[in-house]
C-alpha cells in the first residue's frame, strides 16, 4: 500500500485548500514531532530515571510526575519559535504561556494536555497527549497583540484542528482537521508517522461502555438508569449484554472507541460537582475527533463543542462515542 506520510496528507490537504494553510500544517508537524520526543521519553520506562512524581503540584492542585514536566517543556520549546503561534496553554501551566519577544507571532492558540493518563504512567499503561488548536482573535489594529484567558475562551465550534497521541504498544497520533478523523502510527525506524487508518467511522451502536465504577454511588439517576440497564444485559431493557472497559487514560477509551465502538462516561456527579475533565484541552479536542468520526460528544446535556468555556481549566461532564448510546444517555438527562 502506498505509504502516506503526516508531511505528505499535510501537503496535500493543504493543496485542496481544506482548511489548512502554511502556518497551521507547520503546527501539526511540529506537535507531531514533539509527539515523538514524548514517545520516546515515555518508552524508557524506568531505565529513562524518569518515573515517579516531582516535588511539585500543578494548578490543579495535583502532584506532578516527572514526565508531565518533560512533556509540559518538550511541547513549548517545540512550538513557540515558528511564528504561527499567538500563545499556548497547557494543563501543567496556570496561566497561558506567551512567545517570548524574541519570536515572531501567528494567528493560532495552541492548547495541550501534555500527558493525560498520568497516574498509569508508572503502572505501565498507556497515556497520551492531547491538543486543540484556536485562531486568535485580532484587536482593532489587527494584530494579536499580547493574548490573555479570554482570547483562549472559545466554544469547542471554533477549533481549527484537533488531535491526540497515544503512547501504548504503537505510538498513534488521530488528528481532525474538520475533514474527517485520521490515525498515524510512528514507524519508529523511519521518525515518521505513517497514515494508517485513513477516515475513521465510529460504529454507531455498540455493546461496551467505559466508566470508572467505583465512583457509582456519586452517579445521578441518567448514568445510573444508563448503567444498571447495561448490567442487566440480555434480561433487561436493551435486550443485549454488555461489556466494560476503563483504562483511566482518556486517550486510550478514546482510541479503543474509535477503533470498535463504544461509549465513554465521566459525568458530574456528587464527588465531581462539575465533572473531572477539562473542557478545553481534554473534551473539546476529543469531541471534534468522535463527531468528525461520526461519533457524538455531550456534557449529558449540551453538544459539547457548543458549551461557551468560562475558564481555562474549567471541568466539564463528559458523554462521547457511539452516536446512537450518547443520544439515548442524553435523552435520559433530559427526560
Ligand atoms: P490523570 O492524568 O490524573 O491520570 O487523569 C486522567 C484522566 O484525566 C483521564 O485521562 C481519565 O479518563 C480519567 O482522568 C481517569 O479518572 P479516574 O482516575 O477518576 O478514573
Amino acid at each position: 500500500m502506498r505509504r502516506i506520510t503526516l508531511t505528505r496528507f499535510l501537503i496535500e490537504r493543504q493543496r485542496e485548500t481544506q482548511g489548512i494553510n502554511a502556518d497551521l500544517r507547520l503546527l501539526i508537524e511540529t506537535v507531531a514531532r514533539a509527539c515523538k520526543a514524548i514517545s520516546h521519553a515515555v518508552g524508557k520506562g524506568a531505565v529513562g530515571g524518569m518515573l515517579g512524581s516531582a516535588d511539585t503540584d500543578n494548578i490543579q492542585g495535583e502532584v506532578q510526575k516527572k514526565l508531565d514536566i518533560l512533556s509540559n517543556e518538550i511541547l513549548l520549546e517545540a512550538n513557540e519559535w515558528g511564528g504561527n503561534l499567538a500563545a499556548l496553554a497547557s494543563e501543567e501551566m496556570e496561566h497561558p504561556h506567551p512567545i517570548p519577544t524574541h519570536f515572531p507571532k501567528g494567528e493560532y492558540l495552541l492548547l495541550f494536555d501534555p500527558l493525560d493518563g498520568s497516574s498509569n504512567i508508572d503502572v505501565n499503561v498507556s497515556i497520551g497527549t492531547i491538543f486543540s488548536v484556536l485562531r486568535c482573535p485580532k484587536g482593532a489594529d489587527g494584530t494579536v497583540g499580547d493574548p490573555g484567558e479570554a482570547e483562549f475562551l472559545q466554544p469547542g465550534t471554533q477549533q481549527v484542528a484537533a488531535g491526540f497521541a497515544v503512547y501504548g504498544p504503537s505510538t498513534v497520533l488521530v488528528l481532525t482537521i474538520g475533514h474527517g478523523t485520521h490515525g498515524f502510527t510512528l514507524d519508529r525506524e523511519m521518525g515518521s508517522f505513517v497514515l494508517t487508518h485513513p477516515n475513521i467511522r465510529i460504529p454507531e451502536d455498540t455493546a461496551e461502555f467505559a466508566i470508572n465504577m467505583s465512583n457509582m454511588r456519586h452517579w445521578e439517576a441518567p448514568i445510573k438508569r444508563y448503567v444498571e440497564e447495561c448490567l442487566a444485559g440480555k434480561t433487561g431493557a436493551r435486550g443485549k449484554d454488555f461489556n466494560m472497559r476503563w483504562v483511566a487514560s482518556m486517550v486510550s477509551d478514546v482510541y479503543r472507541i474509535l477503533t470498535r465502538g463504544g461509549i465513554f462516561m465521566y459525568p458530574r456527579d456528587a464527588k465531581n460537582k462539575v465533572g473531572r475533565l477539562r473542557l478545553m484541552y481534554e473534551a473539546n479536542p476529543m469531541a471534534m475527533i468522535i463527531e468528525q468520526a461520526g461519533g457524538a460528544a455531550t456534557d449529558g446535556k449540551t453538544r459539547m463543542l457548543s458549551v461557551q468555556p468560562e475558564g481555562l481549566h474549567q471541568r466539564v461532564a463528559v458523554i462521547l462515542g457511539s452516536k446512537n448510546e450518547v443520544d439515548r444517555v442524553t435523552r435520559y438527562h433530559h427526560e
